[in-house]
C-alpha cells in the first residue's frame, strides 16, 4: 500500500462512520414521526416521546423532581423533552454506526426502543391499554426497517487477509469500493421527506383533536355567582415597585403539574363522577349541572409544597366555583367527625393524577371549591380547564387536582396518593411563610430610605403581624397592607433607613392564632418548607 492509498483508508473511516450515524439519526427520525402520526389514531400522549418522559417523572425521586423545579421552574418539562430527543438522537446515532458491522443489531436495537416506549405507554395510569403501544411499536418497525436498508446500501467488502487491499483500490474517499451510493442517497432522501410529512401530519392531527377543547372554552359564559367575592378592601395592594401583584394574572400564575402535555379536555363531554364510601346516592354531573349550580367567587392563594422559602410557588386568584361541601352533602356525604365513613376525598384527574384531601377539612366551613373560573375567566386549560379543585388552607398536592374527573370517598389507611406514595406527607396544611419581594438578593440600592416590600400567608389563620430584622438587629415591625381575607396573602413594606455597606435583610410573620413564624429550616419534602427568608443587599 502507497502512502497515499493508506490515507485514503483512513478517510474512508471517518466518512463511513458519520454516513452510519446519519442513517441511525434518520430511522430515529423516522420512527418518531411515523410514531407521532399513529399517536393520532390513537391518543397524543401515547406517543413515545410523551409516554417515556410522563413514565419518567412519575419514577423521578422527590429531591430530583424539586432540583428541576428549582432549577427549571415551570420550564421543566421542556428540558426533560429536550433531554429524552437529545438521549434518542445520540443513541440513534450510534445504533447507525452499528449496523456498519451488524445490520441485524442496529435494527433490533430501534426495535427495543420500539418496546421500551410501548412498555411505558401502557403502563401510564391513563392508558387505554394496548392500543397505546402502537404508536411505539409501528414507529419502531419503520426505522428499523430503514435503518435496515440504509446499513445495506453502506455494506462493502472489508479487506480480508487474503484480499487486504480491495478497499484501498477504490480511488474517492467513499465509505467502501460497493457501496451504492445511489440507492442510500435516494432512500435517505425519501425516507427525510416521507418522515417529514407524517411526522407533520400526526402534529396537525393531534392539534385538531385539541380544537373541539378549545372551542368549548370559547363557549363558556361564566354565570354571575350568586354570593360574589366582596371588592378587596382599599389598601391591599400597596404602591411600592417590585412588590408581588395582590392578584396574581393568570399568565403569570405558577404552574407545578406532572402533564407532559396540557390536557385539553372539551367541557361539553366532560363528566365528574362522585362516589365512595358513604356517598348516599353516586352521582355523575356535567359541565352545565356545574354551572346551573349556585356559584361562589373567592379570592384564595394557593402555594405548592415544592416552594423553597423565598421561593415563587404561591399566587393569589379570585376563583368561581361551586361549594364542594355543600355538593357533598347534596349526595349524603358526611364529615368524619358526624360519623361519616370516609376520611378521605381521594380527587382524580384526567391525565390519571391523584390527590387525597382530608374530607374534614373540606366540610369544616372552609370556601373548598370545584373551581370553573379564574380571575373572570374560565379555567386556563394550563390551571385545569374545565374544572379543578382549590381548598384554602392545604397545599396544592392535597387539595387543588386539575383537570379533575372523579372523586371518590375512601380512608387514608385505603388508598395512598400519587405523591404520598412518592414519600410526601399524606396531610400537609399551607405553613406561615413570608417572603422578602424588594429589594432583590445581592441588589445595590443607594443610602437613605429603602422600601423593602413583600408578601406573608397562612391561609386559614391569617397574618397579624410581620417583623423585619437588619443583620442581627432587632426585629421592627413592618406595616401592613389592608387584608382581603384569612385565605389571601397579605402585602407588607418597612421604611429602611438604609447605611452603606452589606446587609442581611430577615423577614418573619405572625399568623392569625399568634404563632411566630419558625426559624427552624426544613427541606421542602415531606410537608413544605419552613424557616425564614433572608436577601444580601450592598448599600451603596
Ligand atoms: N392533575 C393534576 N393536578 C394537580 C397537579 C398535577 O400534577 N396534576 N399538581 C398539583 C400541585 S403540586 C399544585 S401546587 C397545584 C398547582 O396548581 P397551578 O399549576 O394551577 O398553580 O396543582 C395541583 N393539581
Ligand atoms: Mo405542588
Amino acid at each position: 500500500m502507497t502512502d497515499d492509498e493508506k490515507k485514503q483508508r483512513s478517510y474512508r473511516r471517518p466518512v463511513r462512520a458519520v454516513l452510519g450515524a446519519l442513517s441511525g439519526a434518520l430511522a430515529g427520525f423516522t420512527a418518531l414521526a411515523v410514531a407521532e402520526l399513529v399517536s393520532a389514531g390513537v391518543r397524543p400522549q401515547a406517543g413515545p416521546v410523551v409516554a417515556v418522559g410522563s413514565a419518567a417523572i412519575d419514577r423521578t425521586p422527590a429531591a430530583v423532581k424539586d432540583w428541576a423545579i428549582r432549577n427549571f421552574g415551570t420550564d421543566d418539562k421542556l428540558v426533560l423533552q429536550l433531554g429524552i430527543l437529545a438521549v434518542l438522537g445520540l443513541c440513534a446515532a450510534a445504533l447507525g454506526v452499528l449496523s456498519l458491522r451488524h445490520r441485524r443489531c442496529g435494527a433490533g436495537g430501534v426495535l427495543l426502543f420500539g418496546a421500551a416506549g410501548a412498555a411505558a405507554a401502557i403502563s401510564r395510569p391513563d392508558s387505554d391499554g394496548l392500543t397505546d403501544a402502537l404508536p411505539s411499536v409501528v414507529g419502531a418497525l419503520a426505522g428499523a426497517a430503514l435503518l435496515y436498508f440504509l446499513a445495506g446500501r453502506l455494506e462493502c467488502d472489508k479487506p480480508t487477509p487474503d484480499r487486504p487491499d480491495r478497499a484501498a483500490a477504490e480511488d474517492d474517499a467513499s465509505p467502501g469500493p460497493d457501496w451504492d451510493r445511489r440507492g442510500f442517497v435516494i432512500a435517505a432522501s425519501a425516507a427525510a421527506v416521507a418522515s417529514s410529512g407524517a411526522g407533520a401530519l400526526g402534529r396537525a392531527l393531534n392539534g385538531s383533536s385539541s380544537r373541539n377543547a378549545v372551542a368549548s372554552r370559547k363557549d363558556v359564559v361564566l354565570p354571575f355567582p350568586a354570593s360574589p367575592a366582596p371588592p378587596h378592601p382599599r389598601g391591599t395592594q400597596l404602591r411600592i415597585p417590585g412588590v408581588s401583584p395582590f392578584v396574581t394574572p393568570n399568565n403569570d400564575f405558577y404552574r407545578v403539574d406532572t402533564a407532559l402535555v396540557v390536557p385539553k379536555v372539551d367541557a361539553t363531554t366532560w363528566r365528574l363522577r362522585l362516589h365512595g364510601r358513604g356517598v348516599a346516592r353516586p352521582v355523575t354531573l356535567t359541565f352545565d349541572d356545574l354551572l346551573r349550580r349556585e356559584l361562589i367567587e373567592r379570592d384564595i392563594t394557593l402555594t405548592c409544597v415544592s416552594n423553597e422559602v423565598g421561593g415563587p410557588y404561591a399566587g393569589n386568584a379570585r376563583w368561581t366555583g361551586v361549594r364542594l361541601a355543600d355538593l357533598l352533602a347534596e349526595y349524603g356525604v358526611l364529615p368524619p367527625s358526624k360519623g361519616g365513613p370516609a376520611d378521605q376525598l381521594v380527587a382524580r384527574s384526567v391525565d390519571g393524577m391523584t390527590l387525597g384531601t382530608p374530607v374534614e377539612d373540606v366540610m369544616d366551613g372552609r370556601d373548598a371549591l370545584l373551581a370553573v373560573g379564574m380571575n373572570g375567566e374560565p379555567l386556563p386549560f394550563t390551571h385545569g380547564f374545565p374544572v379543578r379543585m382549590v381548598v384554602p388552607g392545604l397545599y396544592g398536592y392535597v387539595s387543588a387536582c386539575k383537570w379533575i374527573q372523579d372523586i371518590e370517598l375512601t380512608t387514608f389507611d385505603a388508598y395512598d396518593t400519587y405523591w404520598v406514595k412518592r414519600n410526601w406527607a399524606r396531610e400537609a396544611p399551607v405553613k406561615t411563610q413570608s417572603r422578602i419581594d424588594t429589594p432583590k438578593p445581592f441588589a445595590r440600592p443607594g443610602a437613605g430610605t429603602v422600601m423593602v416590600a413583600g408578601v406573608a400567608w397562612a391561609q386559614r389563620r391569617g397574618i397579624d403581624k410581620v417583623e423585619i430584622r437588619i443583620d442581627d438587629g432587632p426585629w421592627q415591625e413592618a406595616r401592613l397592607a389592608a387584608e382581603d381575607s384569612r385565605d389571601t396573602w397579605r402585602q407588607w413594606s418597612f421604611p429602611w433607613q438604609a447605611t452603606k455597606g452589606g446587609h442581611t435583610l430577615t423577614v418573619r410573620a405572625t399568623d392569625g392564632t399568634g404563632a411566630v413564624q419558625t426559624d427552624k429550616r426544613t427541606r421542602t419534602v415531606p410537608d413544605g418548607a419552613s424557616g425564614r427568608h433572608s436577601v444580601v443587599v450592598t448599600v451603596e
